[in-house]
């Protein structure tokens, strides 16, 4: 994993190819690569390109790439398309413009369709934006359609929002006002060849006027002909200076890669310690899925029988960490024995650990209760319980958070 994050960060792009699809599809490796890329991912800066379909906007991106070519820099592009699947043909005009930069190691180009993504579009949008920034990119460059709610969230992962607008508009920017007017921190008025250019710049001054943004930034408006690569410079000036005032003040986004980013970190300074389930004892599944399922809306991933420990499961996802439903099946069973001493309530919490005989060790030199020595669980997980007088109250699961493993076939292939 860490060779493949490496390679990554190298630039070598047939890895960088592999990852996104990997991420795309959400493939099991998904989370542990983004957590060993997400480190590197800081240094790029992350654009959204928004704005209604036939504004311009692969165009722009187009006209972008080229510049940021010449200025010897390289990026990485996403285009979300709103319509297409991707062997469709809608986006078919984009990838005979895009082929222009095909022989080009110094761009990276991807499209996703909207539909069909696992967990959704958003988060495989910001997942992607966060493999590209950390294979050592200086831009990503993001391009949506303005208009429904994963649109605003794609929108979310950008440090910089540019707004692509046209002439001939200019009541539709009242329309739009409500949802996307706010978000943009660059609004540009592509097509400035056509008539009505200053409307709907008087448009736009107009909703701008109506208050101040926190971060004292003025969006600046650029008139740009994307098509003859006018205005371009302007725009890409405004897109840095912007990024310079995030970057001085410190700022980081709430959401997408960079919120991706926080969370891989701060497991990282927590030394690799995360939450993997909370175990919960019941005396009926089924009834306790009344409300978990029923009345809560959570879904179960798995439900099994776990023989050895005499216990039905029900596993219930929360995030990245998981609830563990614990009906017993027989009466002499450990669970059968906690209820019958504590009732129903919380069995256990399972942290996973990086390195699981290390951590053992140092309990054992430092006296703590532990259970049973390490021992390997059903799913092939080596795990270990510590005794509530030595944790505060609560049982203990200690379990070993191996990587999971990949192979990578293009190594096979080599
Ligand atoms: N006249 C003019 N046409 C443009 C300009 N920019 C893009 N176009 C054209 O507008 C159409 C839609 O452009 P496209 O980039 O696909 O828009 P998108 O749907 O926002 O990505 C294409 O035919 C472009 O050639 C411009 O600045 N001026
Ligand atoms: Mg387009």
């Amino acid at each position: 994993m860490r060779d493949w994050a490496d390679k990554i960060a190298a630039g070598d792009i047939r890895a960088l190819a592999r990852a996104a699809s990997v991420i795309e599809n959400r493939g099991p490796e998904t989370s542990t690569l983004l957590r060993e890329l997400a480190p590197q991912a800081g240094r790029a800066v992350v654009v959204g390109v928004t704005g209604p379909p036939g504004a311009g906007k692969s165009t722009l991106v187009d006209a972008l790439a080229r510049l940021i070519r010449r200025q010897a820099k390289t990026l990485g592009i996403i285009a979300v398309d709103p319509t297409s699947n991707i062997s469709g043909g809608a986006i078919l005009g984009d990838r005979i413009r895009m082929q222009a930069h095909h022989n080009d190691p110094g761009v990276f180009i991807r499209s996703m369709a909207t539909r069909g993504y696992v967990g959704g579009l958003a988060r495989a949008t910001a997942d992607l934006a966060l493999l590209l920034a950390s294979s050592g990119k200086d831009f990503v460059i993001i391009e949506t359609i303005g208009v429904g709610q994963d649109e605003v969230e794609v929108a979310n992962v950008a440090d910089v929002t540019v707004l692509v607008l046209v002439p001939g508009m200019g009541d539709d920017v009242q329309a739009i006002k409500a949802g996307i007017m706010e978000i943009a921190d660059i609004f540009v008025i592509n097509k400035a060849d056509h008539p009505g250019a200053e409307r709907v710049e008087q448009e736009i001054e107009g909703v701008l006027s109506l208050g101040h943004r926190p971060d004292g930034w003025m969006p600046p408006i650029v008139h740009t002909v994307a098509t003859e690569e006018k205005g371009i410079d302007a725009l890409l000036d405004a897109i840095e200076k912007y990024a310079a005032l995030r970057r001085d003040a410190g700022v980081t986004n709430s959401t997408g890669a960079k919120y991706q980013l926080q969370n891989a970190e701060s497991d990282l300074a927590a030394g690799g310690f995360t939450i993997d389930h909370l175990g919960i004892a019941v005396k009926s599944i089924e009834r306790a899925l009344g409300f978990y399922e029923g009345q809560l809306g959570m879904q179960v991933s798995l439900r099994e029988a776990v023989p050895l420990e005499k216990v039905n499961v029900a596993m219930l996802p929360a995030g990245g960490p998981r609830i563990e439903l614990l009906e017993p099946a027989e009466a002499d069973s450990v669970i059968a024995r906690f209820l019958a001493k504590r009732g129903e309530g919380l069995h256990h919490v399972a942290l996973r650990v990086p390195d699981l005989d290390a951590v053992t060790g140092r309990l054992c030199a430092a006296g703590a209760r532990l259970l049973n020595a390490p021992q390997t669980g059903a799913g092939g997980h080596r795990y270990v319980f510590i005794h509530p007088a030595s944790t505060g109250g609560v049982l203990l699961e200690l379990i070993e958070a191996k990587p999971t493993k990949f192979s990578d076939p293009m190594d096979e292939a080599r």
